[in-house]
């Protein structure tokens, strides 16, 4: 297993759209892997592939307290969704930066599982917020599109003034 590199906001590969899988090949498997590992060590609770560049319709989700339930989700598709809550959420591609955002408190999700096979999913609360995030990763949008321009500004000079301070 490998440790991958994760974008960092503004890199213009967080908004590149993902295919749709099609060959469960074992590179698939090796890249669900690889993310997974990524996530724990990074810490996070999900991980989109674009985030790690590379432009499939690939997510990894672990919302449990032990660290012990990883969900690979292929080619996601939300089929009912309910009323919207307002959660504070971070990003492993904005460090440091968290936002309040809307989204829907449950959801039923259809997918494949690495196999291909599809499986029907019921979620709540944070997994279902954490899906809602990851997938919009799969079509290049990031939580902060839900801000406004000032909120988005600040947020921008903020990583940037982050990110000088590293180099
Ligand atoms: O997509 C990502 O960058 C991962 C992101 C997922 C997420 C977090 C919160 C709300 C919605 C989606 C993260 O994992 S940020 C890190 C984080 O939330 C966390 C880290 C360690 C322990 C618990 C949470
Ligand atoms: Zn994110």
């Amino acid at each position: 297993m490998a440790l991958l590199h994760i974008l960092q906001y503004p890199h213009p590969g967080l908004r590149e759209k993902a295919l749709p899988i099609t060959v469960f090949e074992k590179s698939i498997t090796q890249l669900a892997e690889n993310m997974l590992e990524t996530m724990y060590e990074a810490p996070g609770i999900g991980l989109a592939a674009t985030q790690v560049q590379v432009a499939k319709q690939l997510v990894v989700i672990d919302t449990s307290e032990n660290k012990d339930s990883p969900l690979i989700i292929i080619n996601p598709k939300i089929i009912d969704k309910s009323d919207v809550i307002v959660n504070e959420e971070g990003c492993l591609s904005f460090p440091g930066i968290y936002a309040n955002v809307t989204r829907s408190e449950r959801l039923i999700l259809e997918y494949q599982d690495i196999k291909g096979e599809v499986q029907r999913l019921e979620a709540d609360d944070l997994l279902a917020i954490c899906i809602q995030h990851e997938m919009d990763h799969l079509i290049g949008k990031v939580f902060v599109d839900y801000l406004s321009p000032l909120k988005r500004n600040r947020i921008r000079k903020q990583l940037e003034k982050l990110q000088r301070g590293k180099s």
